[in-house]
């Protein structure tokens, strides 16, 4: 049989062979990868547990909570903030930072988190994830929205677990992508697949079509190339895929290759685009380079940006090289 490498293994590996990871930064994403499977039970429970429907608030991104969007939260905050590891953490679903109290050690790092990727997909019984991402804390005294406002390059830690027909960790420290299925009788994360790859073409794409009218003209010529399929420029038929869950989206290309768009659009012309740059955009952006993809705003790196806020929005294209290479040019060309 062959050896199950389980997550604290690969962790300790990693930080002992690799010299990678500090012990500090192990334990801490030890803890986020418990947590996210107190979230996975959760999910799993479904209507037999109190975990669906609206919570009846609304967050700072002016958008309906879900029950599961706050105990995701929660969960989150509560595994976290009493290790030593952190400085403070920061939330799609808290307007402020989180620091921590003063009752727990303080650690060098900042844990950026979307809980529950895909609320709207919760009650469907479709795929939603958690995505999260490290930094550290700059030097200096106290801790402060500013020290988290860095650019994605500086990211130490980055990874989503998406809850679906599988719970599957998938994780980057700067060394490839890895990916950890839930062991639901042994309550571990099992090591299935190493450096994984994203091929540089594809016939697939992602993206909200009900927003076509409002998209900006690089986008439409793009996307109306891949309809055109093996008629037009493009000389091949596409698919399209679209889950709804940003995790569950980029998980089908991190595995088989294809590009996720969500664009900047008209319908909030103030706004770069919907995703959130730090929690959302940063930590996918990574892991998809780290396979050997790409990830841009149609004009830069996403994690060459530097953040202005810590709910910064951003225009979102990610996936295989050479599709995100080409809406990218589109955006520069006339
Ligand atoms: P959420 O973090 O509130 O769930 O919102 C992000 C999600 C992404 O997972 C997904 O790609 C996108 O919103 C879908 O939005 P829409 O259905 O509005 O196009
Ligand atoms: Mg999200």
């Amino acid at each position: 049989m062959p050896k199950r490498i389980f997550l604290t293994r690969y962790l300790v590996e990693q930080q002992r062979l690799e010299g990678h990871i500090p012990p500090e930064l192990r334990l801490l994403l030890e803890v986020v990868a418990r947590a996210c499977k107190r979230i996975s039970q959760a999910v799993n429970k479904g209507a037999l547990g109190d975990v669906m429907g609206s919570a009846e608030s609304e967050n700072v991104q002016g958008e309906m909570q879900k029950k599961l969007d706050i105990i995701a939260n929660e969960v989150l905050i509560e595994a976290n903030e009493w290790g030593g590891h952190l400085a403070a953490m920061a939330s799609e679903e808290m307007e402020g930072i989180y620091v921590v109290p003063n009752r727990y050690p303080q650690g060098e790092y900042l844990l950026m988190f979307d809980p529950l990727d895909g609320s709207s997909n919760i009650d469907v019984n479709v795929s939603i994830g958690t995505i999260f991402s490290v930094l550290v804390k700059p030097e200096g005294a106290g801790v402060s929205e500013q020290d988290f406002l860095q650019p994605g390059t500086k990211q130490v830690a980055a990874g989503y677990c998406v809850y679906g027909p599988q719970t599957t960790l998938v994780l980057t420290v700067g060394d490839g992508v890895a990916v950890f299925t839930l062991d639901r009788e042994q309550g571990s994360f099992i090591l299935t697949e190493e450096d994984l790859r994203v091929p540089e073409d594809t016939k697939e794409f992602a993206i909200n079509m009900s927003n076509e009218r409002h998209w900006a003209t690089p986008v439409t010529r793009y996307i109306d190339e891949c309809l055109q399929g093996k008629d037009g420029v493009r000389g091949k038929d596409f698919n399209m895929r679209w889950v709804g869950s940003m995790v569950a989206d980029v998980h089908r290309i991190l595995t088989r290759g294809g590009v996720f768009l969500y664009p900047w659009d008209k319908r909030e012309p103030d706004k770069a685009g919907k995703l959130r740059l730090m929690y959302e955009a940063n930590p996918m952006s990574w892991l998809i380079e780290q396979a050997g993809g790409m990830a841009t705003n149609g004009k830069q790196r996403i994690m060459e940006i530097t953040p202005t806020k810590l709910h910064e929005r951003v225009s979102v294209f990610m996936g295989s090289k050479n599709e995100v290479e080409r809406v990218t040019r589109y955006h520069s060309e006339p």
